[in-house]
């Protein structure tokens, strides 16, 4: 082997080269048969400024190797991010369901969770308006079962025949391939507005849900329904939840734009960030169970998936919880080539005759076989159950197991008739034997047709500031169309969901006020709905701390001792990365700098006092950008003594009311944050560790 410098591994700089070392460490350089290598650097010439030579083998497969890189990305959820945990059971199900991984208390099952985008290729931005996909294998001691969710509880559509139709016009344009990864395009608003199934999705779309602040501050859902089946055979309906111990939170949309700009992995750094910093993600497991003679009676049908059922009539049972406790060690092997699959159920859960679930079945595999290059994906390691697996499959593209002896057929002698199958009690999966009657038909049921209420009751759960949201989303994706008919048409179309919704949207986009549209009968609301009444707290928030020459090094230690123990992630940023002087000659070295970081990728500011530091910073025209724009993003500002002169320069700090000239108790307004010569800043802290758990202060109007 070569020898050279980089190979001189003192104890130390082993240490510093950690996250970089691999199971190569130490290896001889192969080829792929194995043969050790003298050189890598330089292909095989005939002469040294000759042409090279083709009998180079190993120029050849380095080559070839390196050009089929890259596979097929998803159709749909190209753009993902993975991570592994597992799930934990509060208490037994049996009462539902035989699936063993949900009888005993305490039992835990190994999880892989793929979070993803819907629109977009898998090179787009993070932050991008859509839906989430929330993706979860267990795997079980019965099996792999998938439950392959989104971060919306209904679907587009009713009818799986329609996913191309709805994904050829979501999707860039064919003509130009623009836009990217949204739906502000006239082919989308096209299909929605000739679609009237879509309005209820369209509103989570349009809302907060669909930026989300986290994978780690966002719910799951099933969606379709499925079955329990218990050990007596009885069958219930269900769905599946999952819910954020850190409540459901979101950007806004300005910040959410600007963000797919300056970091389009934000959503997967954080994720990244929080488990390699012992921030592991959790997310409670519920199940909304049903009778089956509990079928028809509600006002929806509990089939369709453009419905909800709404917590309030049929409570979420919270079973256990999910802690993702580990990133990926290849984004390719294990992220990329995961293969989830709605049809992976075990004993004890099953389907039901949902329309769009149906479609799923067969939808997924039928996509992995080309995106995974051939029947034997299951045996990628991400995808292998962590049981036993004996059938007659054979050969295919990339198979991986070496099957012996001649038999590979049923009934069969000569291997004793094994595999053999197993007896439904002894663990079989056994269909749920349901009896179906009617005419082959292509038709909906009419419990299908009503496609307005729940839209209405979504629209109605929404505090104001979620309401304003949803219009200023409307404003922007409609008002990005081009032909001003079909612009027109989605205000008509809204004001069937709310009069008020349709008359805003054509305001804001330049079209004539809807036709007048009836009042929704709907009066109902689901607080369940409002991200208003999430879980609050300011565990794993992130926070810049400006810092120049001259801070006060008390408060920046008051502020980072009690963010620490409140476990919010402080970061220093300077107004470059060379380490910054204290007013008292201690020596800081600033975590990023303004070229390196934008408010865009903090929940909150802190400013402490110094009055050469703030003189410095209100010079520099990044630093007030800094504070500006955490201000228009409605997030927690704080400031201590000469501090507060800085506030004033900010723009947005126009809209608060006076900011006082003293003040050694912690002022709050709307989220910012002023003391002045306090003897004690423990107060202040507290009081901003207070404030940054709110999320986002909406009342402070950008
Ligand atoms: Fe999917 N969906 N989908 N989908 N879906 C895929 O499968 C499909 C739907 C969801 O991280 C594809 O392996 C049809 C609803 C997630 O790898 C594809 C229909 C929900 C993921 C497919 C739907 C989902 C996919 C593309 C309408 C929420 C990413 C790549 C009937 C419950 C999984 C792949 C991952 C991926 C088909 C609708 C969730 C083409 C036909 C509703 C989270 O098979």
């Amino acid at each position: 082997m070569q020898s050279n410098q980089a190979n001189d591994y003192s104890s130390k700089k082993l240490e510093q080269l950690k996250p970089y070392l691999s199971e190569d460490k130490d290896q001889a350089l192969t080829t792929d048969t194995g043969v050790k290598l003298t050189n890598t650097d330089d292909s095989l010439r005939a002469g040294e400024r000759g042409p090279t030579i083709l009998e180079d083998f190993h120029f050849r497969e380095k080559i070839t190797h390196f050009d089929h890189e890259r596979i097929p990305e998803r159709v749909v959820h190209a753009r993902g991010f993975g991570a592994h945990g597992y799930f934990e059971l509060y208490e037994s199900m049996a009462e539902y369901t035989k699936a063993k991984f949900l009888q005993n208390p305490g039992s835990k099952t190994p999880v892989f969770v793929r979070f993803s985008t819907v629109v977009g290729s898998r090179g787009s931005a993070d932050t991008v308006r859509d839906v989430r996909g929330f993706a979860t294998k267990f795997y079980t001691e019965d099996g792999n079962f998938d439950i392959v969710g989104n971060n919306i509880p209904v679907f587009f559509i009713q009818d799986a025949v329609k996913f191309p139709d709805l994904i050829h016009a979501v999707k860039p344009e064919p003509h130009n391939e623009i836009p990217q990864a949204t739906t502000a395009h006239d082919t989308f608003w096209d299909f929605v507005v000739n679609t009237p199934e879509t309005a209820h999705m369209v509103m989570w779309a349009m809302s907060d849900r669909a930026i989300p602040r986290s994978f780690r501050m966002m719910e799951g859902f099933g969606v379709n329904t499925f079955r329990f089946i218990n050990a007596q055979g009885k069958a219930r309906f269900v769905k599946f939840h999952w819910k954020p111990l850190l409540g459901v939170h979101s950007l806004m949309r300005d910040e959410a734009q600007k963000l797919s700009g300056k970091d389009p992995d934000f959503h997967r750094r954080d994720l990244w960030d929080a488990i390699e910093q012992g921030n592991y993600p959790e997310y409670e497991f519920g199940v909304q169970i049903l009778e089956e003679d509990q079928e028809f009676d509600f006002d929806f049908d509990i089939l369709d998936p453009t419905k909800i059922w709404p917590e309030e009539l049929i409570p979420v049972k919270i079973i256990g919880k999910m802690t993702l406790n580990k990133n990926v060690d290849n984004f390719f092997a294990e992220t990329e080539q995961v293969a989830f699959c709605p049809a992976n159920i075990v004993p004890g859960i099953d389907f039901s005759n949902d329309p769009l679930l149906q479609g799923r079945l067969f939808s997924y595999e039928d996509t992995q076989l080309s995106r995974l290059g051939g029947p034997n994906f299951r045996q990628i390691p991400i995808n292998r159950p962590i049981v036993p697996v004996h059938n007659n499959q054979r050969d295919g593209f990339h198979q991986m197991r070496i099957h012996t002896g001649p038999v590979s057929y049923t009934p069969n002698a000569l291997n004793q008739n094994s595999p053999v199958t197993t007896t439904e009690e002894e663990g079989g999966f056994a269909h749920y034997t349901e009896r179906v009657d009617g005419y082959k038909i292509r038709s909906r049921s009419q419990s299908f047709r009503d496609h307005y209420s729940q839209a209405t009751l979504f629209w109605n759960s929404m505090s104001p500031a979620e309401k304003s949201h949803i219009v200023d989303a409307f404003h922007f994706e409609v008002g990005s169309v081009k032909n001003k008919e079909l612009k027109q048409k989605v205000a008509d179309m809204f004001a069937h969901v709310a009069p008020e919704l349709g008359e805003q949207i054509a305001a804001k986009i330049g079209v004539n006020p809807p036709a007048q549209a009836e009042a929704s009968k709907v009066t109902a609301t689901s607080p369940a709905l409002s991200q208003d009444n999430t879980i609050k707290t300011a565990r794993t928030r992130k926070v810049a701390i400006l810092i120049a020459d001259g801070f006060c090094e008390k408060s920046v230690q008051a502020m980072m001792d009690a963010l620490k123990a409140a476990g919010v992630t402080a970061e220093t940023v300077g107004t470059c990365l060379a380490p910054k002087t204290g007013r008292e000659g201690t020596m800081l070295e600033p975590d990023k700098d303004l070229a390196t970081s934008v408010s865009l990728f903090y929940d909150a500011v802190y400013v402490p006092g110094g009055a050469e530091h703030i003189n410095t910073l209100k010079q520099n025209a990044d630093a007030l950008h800094f504070i500006d724009e955490a201000m228009h993003h409605c997030k927690t500002i704080g400031a201590s003594d000469e501090a507060g002169e800085l506030l004033l320069m900010a723009d947005a700090a126009a809209q608060l009311p006076a900011l006082p000239e003293q003040t050694d108790q912690p002022w709050v307004e709307q989220g910012v944050l002023l003391v002045k010569n306090a003897k004690d800043l423990q107060p202040f802290c507290m009081e901003f560790i207070h404030q940054l758990s709110m999320h986002r202060h909406w009342e402070r109007k950008p």
